[in-house]
């Protein structure tokens, strides 16, 4: 007799407005989010971040609160990402290239000249082989939710224009600390010296190093052309950031709360590609307003170096196997674009 009872009882209660409502606030709590990144907030990074957080704040009606940290005040890419594994830092934005150490398989993005535009990079990374990639950081403790844009790479320096590959000789190049990075500069005949990037303002400006390579939008909202002459259109890569949570602290949201903090880091992505895009088009213009010698590298030369960075491609390929440069290769044809 009690059995129909409960089963009319429970059955009520799930029609009830009052507990549809209930179940729904139980489902998210009340939290603090950290997200942390590296760059300014007045920049490509700092505006999307923005963006995340209030699209949090929204979706959750103010339950999810996300403060982000700006100019790496949370640590570099590569403490962060160990703070996200221990579980003291909730969320955060970095290059891909920085989490090699952590997951190989990340070092297929650092193919030099793997991509030649962003459709070509949204395509891939959003595709299967993207997400193959991103999921390989669960088994380290962390959880890769997008991948933003951090743009196609160029060059800057103090020494002299590189017009050929010749004009990298002796010139102390600060890279992102990552194998692929370091040895396609030594490969092109600079001196690579592998830095974070929160150091990498003050070691320009104290001459420490004479270069480094960074998407246009970055040497603007950076403003390294402060404290950099020479710029040189190399596009030698393209570089993505990603979005990553730490595993310890995501496995404890409820679904609905994983699936707001989704949503709203795609909506940011989305907005990202596009001011990162429109930024990038009008950058060029504003370093040379602000004092920037910029030289573009003939076609013949650009085939030099792309000869030169082959070795480093086969140090991709033996990174993370030839299974998975290969599938990344056929997305990119099947891209089409
Ligand atoms: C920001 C870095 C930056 C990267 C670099 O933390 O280190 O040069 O391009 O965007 O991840």
């Amino acid at each position: 007799m009690k059995r129909p009872l409960i089963a009319a009882l429970t059955a009520a209660m799930l029609c009830s407005p009052l507990f549809a409502v209930t179940a729904h606030a139980d489902d998210v709590r009340s939290r603090m989010i950290r997200f942390g990144y590296g760059l300014n907030e007045n920049s490509n990074q700092g505006r999307a971040a923005k963006l995340f957080a209030e699209e949090v704040a929204k979706a959750s009606e103010g339950k999810l609160k996300m403060r982000t940290y700006a100019a790496a005040s949370l640590g570099s890419d590569d403490q962060m990402q160990s703070a996200l594994i221990g579980g003291a830092q909730e969320m955060m934005v970095g290059s891909t290239a920085t989490l090699v150490g952590i997951t190989k398989e990340m070092a297929v993005w650092d193919t030099p000249f793997l991509f030649t535009r962003e459709q070509q990079a949204d395509a891939v990374l959003d595709g299967p082989v993207g997400r193959k990639v991103m999921d390989k950081l669960e088994e380290k403790g962390l959880v890769g939710l997008v991948y933003w844009e951090n743009g196609f790479r160029n060059l800057t320096n103090n020494a002299r224009p590189i017009t050929k590959l010749e004009d990298f000789s002796g010139i102390k190049l600060r890279v992102m600390p990552n194998p692929v990075f370091l040895e396609t500069f030594k490969l092109m005949g600079a001196n690579a010296v592998p830095l974070p990037f929160s150091e990498l303002f003050t070691a320009l400006e104290t001459r420490a190093v004479d270069g480094q390579e960074n998407p246009y939008n970055t040497i603007l909202s950076s403003k390294f052309y402060e404290v950099q002459k020479y710029l040189t259109v190399t596009n030698h890569v393209y570089s993505p950031w990603i979005v990553t949570a730490s595993k310890r602290w995501w496995d404890g949201l409820s679904q609905t709360e994983q699936g707001i903090i989704l949503e709203a880091a795609k909506k940011a992505r989305d907005f990202e590609r596009q001011d990162t895009r429109a930024e990038a088009a009008q950058a060029l213009a504003a370093l040379k307003a602000n004092g920037m010698q910029v030289n573009e590298i003939s076609p013949a030369e650009v085939e030099r170096m792309r000869e030169q960075a082959k070795p480093a491609i086969q140090q991709v390929v033996d990174t993370v196997g030839q299974p998975l440069f290969d599938e990344v290769q056929a997305a990119l044809e099947a891209s089409g674009s």
